[in-house]
């Protein structure tokens, strides 16, 4: 860690160290070496990982490629702290006090946080503002949630007291995508993990790996013990696999592509032991007749086109009433034109670059089928061109019209700036085409019927629906999928689901003897 000359004074009444805490900047971030766990150490292996930032082609951090050992290493170190309890049995209201500290520390380095965020991710500055407050306000919900962990009680024949407790799950692995990096892994994931009890071992993508070690190395200053918030950086086929193959990991949770959900599964089932799994989606916008056309309009190229398409939620297939297609269609064709494709660090970005040279070529060759398909390309479906965008990974902002439901581009989930747009006749086609698709995550509805909208929230196969909105996902709110898109909740007191146990207590309360006497 590089010395810096900033200080700031530590908040008054919360858990932090009494000293001037100094401010990370964006030069230490990218100088984070190795995995964390307690402290940062190095790969056993000695082997290294570039990481390269997608708007420029650049490398801009060396990380550890870590192995089974290492992993091993951080499993154990998760497992002592565990059972020693210095987080698992501590009081709840430590723990919230705690997470309350981590989140004012991040939010004290917000700046450098995002602008790490944007180096590694290519994802204009605005946007990874946003996911850095909205990781900081994740963990301040769970710090609230830690003193509310509550159990049940049991109405019980006889004179018996029973109790239903709420025990931390154990040592929880995490395995986080690239799309939101520090607000998947950390505000999503580790914080309800942590407010529960458990002990967290993340494995970040190894494209994006920079903040959530950032956070870990902030969780020490806010007063985390060694040992219960771990990460380790590598390869999704080291690394990843050897944490879903772990017997040491009570509970995985994973956001990731369909694929690989599949392998983390099927090594969770091999070790008899739960999976959490959120797979991405092909989310309908529906615009129905009587919709505010501009808001609509709005709402579907911002459901597209925020963090690149390169989101799990996007809204990439547009189904639209055959009354106002054609003026939906004109208002899309202009509002992609209009997003400004910049680099990333400009203030002016609305959108940046694609993750690597790999998924841009992935979404080009959709872009191929597409038309192969027969669909009509209204616009994009190339690279972007322009000052400042030579080295990187940009695509245009892209529509493709007259989309029939047999076609890939509207089954698939393409990733990227690329949406469909289908159109329909009757509320029945637009519901049966909604939930045409393998998958179930997200789905949005634009109308001014409040009847519509709630026949559409009650026959829509997803975790979620947002009437004449779209995107967003306030922590509050559980968010997860159906079907194809996974099973199990981030989000919301629900996800405290996924990280405890239930267990029944049954106690008598007069004689045993007495009891099996009088029921006898
Ligand atoms: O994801 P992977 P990829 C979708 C999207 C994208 C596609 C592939 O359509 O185009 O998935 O993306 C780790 N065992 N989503 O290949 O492989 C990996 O290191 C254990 C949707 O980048 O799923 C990373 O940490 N772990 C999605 C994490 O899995 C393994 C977000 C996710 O990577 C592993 C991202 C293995 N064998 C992509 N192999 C969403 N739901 O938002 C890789 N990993």
């Amino acid at each position: 860690m590089h010395s810096t000359t900033q200080t700031k004074p530590a908040h008054p009444g919360i858990h932090l160290s009494p000293q001037e805490m100094p401010l990370l900047t964006l030069e230490d971030i990218l100088a984070l070496r190795g995995n964390f766990i307690g402290a940062f150490v190095t790969a056993q292996s000695g082997a290294t990982i570039d990481v390269e930032n997608p708007a420029t082609g650049a490398r801009i951090a060396v990380l550890a490629a870590s192995g089974a050992a290492d992993v091993a290493t951080a499993v154990s170190a998760a497992r002592a702290s565990f059972e020693e309890g210095v987080w698992s049995r501590a009081d709840p209201s430590f723990r919230g006090r705690t997470l309350w500290a981590l989140a004012m520390l991040v939010r004290d380095n917000a700046e450098a946080l995002s602008r790490a965020e944007v180096l590694d991710t290519g994802k204009p500055i605005a946007e990874a503002r946003l996911d850095i407050i909205a990781t900081a306000d994740g963990l301040e919900f769970y710090a609230g949630a830690a003193t509310k962990v509550f159990g049940q009680t049991m109405p019980l024949p006889g004179s018996q007291m029973g109790v239903i407790i709420r025990e931390p799950s154990g040592v929880v692995g995490l395995i986080t995508p690239w799309n939101f990096p520090a607000l998947l892994a950390i505000a999503w994931k580790a914080a309800p993990a942590l407010c529960c009890g458990n002990s967290v071992v993340i494995k970040p993508s190894e494209l994006t790996s920079l903040t959530a070690l950032a956070i870990a190395h902030l969780g020490v200053r806010a007063g985390l013990p060694a040992g219960v918030l771990n990460v380790i950086t590598g390869s999704g086929a080291d690394a990843g696999a050897a944490l879903a193959n772990h017997p040491g990991v009570d509970v995985l949770a994973f956001t990731g592509g369909p694929v690989t959900g599949r392998k983390v599964l099927r090594a969770r089932a091999e070790l008899l032991r739960p999976a959490l799994l959120e797979l991405g989606g092909k989310s309908p916008n529906i615009v129905f007749a009587d919709a505010d056309l501009a808001q609509a309009v709005a709402g579907a190229a911002f459901g597209i086109y925020y963090n690149q398409g390169e989101n799990c939620n996007a809204g990439s297939r547009v189904l639209v009433h055959e009354d106002v297609y054609d003026a939906f269609l004109a208002g899309l064709e202009v509002a992609a034109k209009r997003i400004r494709v910049l680099p990333p660090l400009d203030e002016a970005c609305q959108m940046g670059a694609l993750i690597s040279a790999a998924h841009l070529e992935k979404v080009a060759a959709y872009v191929a089928i597409g038309v192969a398909e027969g669909a009509r390309l209204v616009t994009g479906g190339e690279r972007a061109i322009g000052a400042g965008l030579e080295g990187g990974h940009f695509f245009a902002p892209t529509v493709f019209a007259d989309v029939l439901p047999s076609h890939r581009i509207f089954k698939e989930e393409i990733f990227g700036p690329v949406v469909t747009v289908t159109k329909f006749a009757s509320d029945d086609e637009a519901i049966a085409l909604a939930n045409s698709t393998e998958y179930g995550l997200a789905a949005g509805v634009w109308t001014a019927s409040l009847k519509r909208a709630l026949r559409c929230v009650h026959e829509i196969k997803s975790g979620y629906v947002w009437v004449n909105t779209y995107n967003g996902t306030p922590v509050e709110a559980p968010f997860g999928g159906v079907r194809g898109s996974g099973f199990g909740r981030d989000c919301g007191m629900q996800a405290l689901d996924s990280y405890t146990t239930w267990k029944s207590a049954v106690w008598a309360m007069s004689q045993f003897d007495d009891w099996y006497k009088d029921k006898n």
